[in-house]
């Protein structure tokens, strides 16, 4: 019955509970919008200034130019080099709060926080070209969040960001600069794509695709950034067991759910959460607390510290349907605004925690770096109260959750091969691409859209390339998705890896001390971790002397959905790696956008977007493409 909406076993249990109780979810909604607007979903709507909103005749006989003037393909491109702004607005503010918390720390301000991982700060420091030699660890500190903090302030338009000059191929670097692409300031760069965009203003699709392109790769700067100073902070992943689905809440536990994406907070709830336990069982939870992430936030500490994983994005109400989460306490990012009043319906307690994301009908605790030990306790405490209200009668918690390995970042894939041979890490790898045994690399990253049945675009591509000899990579909720179907097992290499693929995993993993292979997805962490996958392939391209454009490695996002999709895969692009879509973007009412994205793009950057709705038809498209790197580099 629910098979259309989504594949996750633990909604087919939850989602006639949902109806019963007349809660509406995120595809009750869905169904009630339908039919969707065509002329969004193709791009020709313009709302930019009040003339409009104006929308182009996609078949020719209408209007064909809006009230200003601007046609399809200048309306197309603005709408998309706006949603990309905005999909870099959102990671590298959650980088700028997480380099000002570096900042804190360097300078003893910030008690709830440490360098947890020094050896992280020092390699980062090394990559900036900052030398640590005879420095204290907090001085190394206050130089890394400098020059992060640069990223965002440098006025010198020919000088690019520190983060992307310190993370790319230099090949690749140059390519971009002869393009004029490359950021130097990451505010500047989003400020200038919403100025470009205003009506009167820039009106040539080139033009504003490579501002555009620029947007993205400030995105890309942004993402790099946060993931390696929180890092830094709380110390870089390494593989750990744990579990993911809606069956890891736990009936006899004070269960709190952590949702969105900046580590900040969810940190220091799991660290208060732990001291106040004993106040948990006093309330009568034998179990205690019990901490479950949603989204990105949950991936955040799945790979740092092995907290199970409820849900990816479209699972969050069904969280609360469960009627056993005692409080969900969101910071930013793939909050659905719908969270509070499914939380009212029950005892729960939906908490924001950020100034700027606020939601109707959710309580507010104000999480400042300076106060986040007491805004953590003030939090556990809500939620132990909130446990005490609960109805027994009405939780419902399906029997559904998956062991899951994670924690797969460039330190412990290099950790990993190091086992093999600890001269030179990467040859093991080098050699299995070059001979076949591992096809090819995939990288699977974003959302859930209720455009395609929830996980199902992610599991049919992964188990296909697997069996032919791919190696994945995931993040966000795409890795929720594997997560939550069993793909982290060794289990799941066992049944599901192509003979080679899974010799190669067998190696490596035995010889890691895992009994043996690895996973089949290794998980790398959430969104903005998905830099982790480019440190890989740039270790990799360094190695073999070319650029990320002549490897063979793909992403994909086959259930892609947010304005930070948009901007990651044009970063993807942009760094020469082709990039499938599952859901059809919106920039179809314009054939020359369209044909700047998926085909003018191979021959300025070497990737490009290949759009497949079909997930077995996309897995095939994507190995023709493999295929033709490898052929490229003669292997
Ligand atoms: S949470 S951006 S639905 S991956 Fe990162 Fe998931 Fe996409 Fe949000």
């Amino acid at each position: 019955m629910t098979l259309n909406l989504t594949t996750d076993p633990s909604a087919a249990t939850l989602l006639p509970i949902a109806k019963k109780e007349g809660i509406s979810t995120v595809w009750d909604r869905h169904r009630a919008m339908q039919p969707q607007c065509g002329f969004g979903q193709l791009g020709v709507c313009c709302r930019i200034c009040w003339k409009g909103p104006c929308r182009i005749d996609p078949f020719g006989d209408g209007p064909q130019r809006g009230i200003c003037g601007a046609d399809a393909d200048t309306i197309v491109a603005r709408n998309l080099i706006r949603m990309i702004a905005a999909g870099a607005a959102g990671h590298s503010e959650h980088g700028r709060h997480v380099a000002l918390a570096l900042q804190g720390v360097s300078q003893g301000k910030l008690p709830a926080y440490q360098i947890r991982d020094e050896a992280k700060l020092l390699r980062v420091a090394a990559k900036l070209k900052i030398c640590t030699e005879g420095q204290e660890i907090q001085a190394v500190a206050a130089a890394v969040a400098k020059a992060t903090l640069e990223d965002f302030q440098s006025q010198d338009h020919d000088a690019p960001c520190n983060w992307i000059e310190a993370t790319l191929t230099k090949e690749r670097l140059e390519r971009l600069q002869a393009l004029h692409v490359v950021p130097h300031n990451i505010d500047a760069v989003i400020t200038q794509i919403m100025g470009r965009t205003l009506v009167g203003c820039d009106a040539d699709p080139v033009n504003l695709i490579l501002g555009g392109i620029k947007g993205a790769l400030a995105d890309f700067n942004g993402m790099c950034l946060a993931t390696e100073i929180s890092d830094a902070l709380f110390g870089a992943p390494a593989p750990v067991v744990t579990a993911a689905n809606l069956g890891v809440i736990k009936p006899d536990a004070v269960n709190i759910a952590v949702h969105g994406h900046n580590p900040l907070l969810s940190e220091v709830v799991c660290e208060v959460a732990q001291q106040m336990d004993e106040e948990a069982r006093k309330a009568g939870a034998k179990e205690g607390i019990n901490i479950v992430g949603i989204c990105c936030t949950g991936n955040e500490v799945m790979v740092r510290h092995g907290i199970p994983l409820a849900a990816n994005y479209l699972s969050q109400e069904l969280a609360l349907v469960t009627g056993a989460v005692d409080a969900m306490v969101v910071d930013v990012q793939c909050i659905m605004p719908s969270v509070a009043e499914i939380g009212a319906c029950f005892h729960t307690a939906v908490i924001t925690t950020m100034e700027e994301n606020k939601i109707k009908g959710a309580s507010h605790v104000s999480f400042k770096e300076e106060t986040a030990l007491e805004n953590a306790r003030q939090i556990v405490e809500t939620a132990i109260e909130a446990y005490k209200r609960r109805d027994p009668r009405r939780v419902n918690i399906p029997d559904f959750k998956q062991t899951a390995i994670v924690g797969f970042g460039l330190e412990s894939v290099v950790a990993a091969l190091a086992t093999l041979n600890a001269e030179d890490p990467l040859q093991p790898l080098i050699d299995n691409i070059a001979n076949g045994n591992i096809r090819g690399i995939a990288l699977f990253a974003g959302c859930n859209s209720t455009q395609v049945a929830q996980d199902s675009s992610f599991v049919t591509m992964a188990k296909k390339l697997a069996k032919n000899n791919v190696l994945l990579l995931a993040t966000g909720c795409g890795a929720g998705s594997f997560a939550k179907h069993g793909l982290m097992t060794q289990e799941a290499t066992v049944e599901y890896a192509g003979d080679s693929l899974k010799a190669v995993l067998t190696a490596i993993g035995t010889s890691a001390g895992l009994n043996g292979p690895l996973p089949l997805v290794l998980h790398m962490g959430s969104c903005v971790d998905n830099s982790r996958a480019v440190e890989v392939a740039v270790a990799v391209a360094n190695r073999l002397g070319v650029d990320l454009d002549k490897l063979p490695l793909v992403a994909s996002a086959p259930e892609a959905m947010s304005e930070k999709a948009v901007a990651i895969g044009t970063w993807s692009v942009a760094l020469g790696i082709p990039t499938h879509l599952g859901t059809m973007p919106q920039v179809t009412g314009s054939a020359q956008v369209t044909e700047l994205l998926t085909q003018t793009a191979k021959d300025l950057l070497g990737g490009y977007f290949l759009v497949e709705l079909d997930p077995e038809l996309a897995a095939e498209k994507l190995l023709e493409v493999i295929d033709e790197r490898r052929k490229g580099l003669g292997i």
